[in-house]
């Protein structure tokens, strides 16, 4: 039975062959346009970014190694990673050695706890993420080898134990955070008899009636994992870990573009809106209710938290995931029946707006009524499990991009001059 790590080196000469023999023979081929519209428009749409992790079909979603995240909603965080790498899904026994290989990983330097610690108690929970990861850093296994000098045929190896730590250790961290930023008492340590959602769990400190909290958490690390690598987390991280910047340097980027309100952060949101719905009406307010507060958001030129999509054209399966997991454990909970309510109400006033593209839901829509649910009403706690969710997709992106041998990330911008002459502007 092969490692992860004996797995890659297996398939990683053979990736580099495909793409060596596709770069020889096509490198000139042109795959996409670039309008002024696009320039000016966050490059929406502009084909030129290689994500093999993952890829999202505005219709249908996520889709991770062929798989429909729908599929995999039942799977391990550890069987996910896994695929994510590989490209395929472990066999039960490569799971178990798996799972306790990511374990033993678990160990979170002290010095994360003391930085921690020493931050201004009103930080923010994503602030206090991105900091563990900077601190984690200096230990980068990485940027040790680099710095003995190793072969660049070499770097994804070192990168993969650095990415693994990572994964491993981010749920720690933001266990740790819970429980230091909400006074919740000390820190509950990681079991390595558990695999990484129950431990995460556990390590929060919330009850968990029957496992439901250990099987959302499992759901939410796995359905949050990755989204292609045009997303602001991801690209963040791309550009920064092409500099050969390491991982611990480059997720924490990733985390700080995550942290925006446009991005990770409108899980925050949602709850945030619910809650103002929830003072004004008292109780689920009516469907009737809930298109004058939409529109009296959209009124008042914000936007809608948790509806619309860059890429999305369709309800993001994994909300539907969030929402088939709410029916069948939290239907009576009154959130819960807002964020239902909401999802019949507010696409058709999206529509009605004529501009937004997506009118449906996206992840965030539905994720943070759950683990209000469970008893984690410190909502603006929410991205961070996003976050360490994200670990894994944009840390085994950086491995891949490694083995892909990809060099620095440096597009050509132009200035408004050029573009006018260009096009025969005025
Ligand atoms: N509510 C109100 N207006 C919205 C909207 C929403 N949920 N979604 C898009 N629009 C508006 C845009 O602001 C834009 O308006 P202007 O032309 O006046 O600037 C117009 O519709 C067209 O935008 P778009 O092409 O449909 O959407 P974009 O690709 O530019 O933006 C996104 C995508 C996600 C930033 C946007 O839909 C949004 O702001 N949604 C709310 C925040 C949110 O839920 N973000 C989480 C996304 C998932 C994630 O990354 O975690």
């Amino acid at each position: 039975m092969a490692t992860i790590r004996e797995k890659l080196a297996e398939k990683i000469p053979q990736w580099r062959e495909d793409i060596g023999k596709l770069v020889k023979e096509h490198g000139n081929d042109v795959i996409s346009e670039v309008t002024v519209q696009q320039a000016y428009g966050g490059m929406r749409g502009v084909r030129c970014l290689v994500c093999d992790t993952s890829y999202v079909d505005p219709e249908k979603g996520l889709i991770i190694r062929g798989h429909p995240i729908s599929e995999l909603a039942d799977r391990l965080p550890e069987e996910v990673i896994w695929l994510l790498l590989t490209g395929e899904l472990p066999t039960p026994a490569e799971r178990d050695a798996f799972v306790e290989e990511m374990a033993q990983r678990r160990k979170v330097p002290d010095g994360v706890w003391k930085t921690l610690e020493a931050m201004p108690e009103d930080s923010h929970p994503m602030t206090m993420l991105s900091v563990a990861s900077l601190v984690m850093e200096k230990d980068s296994i990485f940027k040790k080898k680099y710095d003995e000098g190793i072969r660049k045929e070499d770097h994804w190896i070192w990168t993969l134990e650095d990415a693994l730590d990572l994964m491993a250790r981010m749920p720690v961290v933001a266990a740790g955070i819970y429980r230091l930023r909400y006074k919740k008492g000390p820190r509950i340590p990681s079991d390595p008899k558990l695999d990484m959602g129950a431990d995460y769990a556990r390590m929060l400190g919330l009850p968990n009636p029957n496992g439901e909290l250990e099987k959302l958490m499992r759901l939410y690390l796995v359905l949050h994992c990755d989204h292609e690598s045009g997303n602001v987390s991801a690209f963040a991280t791309h550009t920064v870990a092409s500099a050969l910047s390491n991982i611990y340097y480059a997720y924490s980027a990733g985390m700080n573009g995550l942290a925006g309100p446009l991005h990770g952060l409108a899980n925050q949101e949602v709850l945030k809106w619910i809650q103002k719905l929830r003072e004004r009406f008292g109780g689920v307010p009516t469907h009737e209710q809930l298109r004058d507060f939409t529109w009296e958001t959209l009124n008042a030129g914000q936007v809608i938290p948790g509806y619309g999509h860059a890429v999305l054209r369709q309800t993001d399966p994994r909300f539907t995931a969030f929402l088939e997991f709410g029916k069948k454990y939290c239907a009576n909970d009154e959130i819960f029946q807002i964020v239902a309510r909401l999802y019949e109400v507010v696409p058709d006033i999206l529509k009605q707006t004529g501009k937004v593209k997506d009118p449906y839901p996206n992840v965030d829509a539905g994720s943070g009524a759950l683990l209000w649910h469970y008893g984690m009403t410190e909502y603006d706690y929410y991205t961070v499990i996003f976050g360490i969710s994200r670990a894994l997709g944009v840390a085994s992106q950086t491995v891949i991009s490694r083995a892909y041998l990809e060099p620095i990330t440096r597009p050509k911008s132009v200035t408004t001059e050029w573009i006018k002459q260009q096009v025969g502007a005025a």
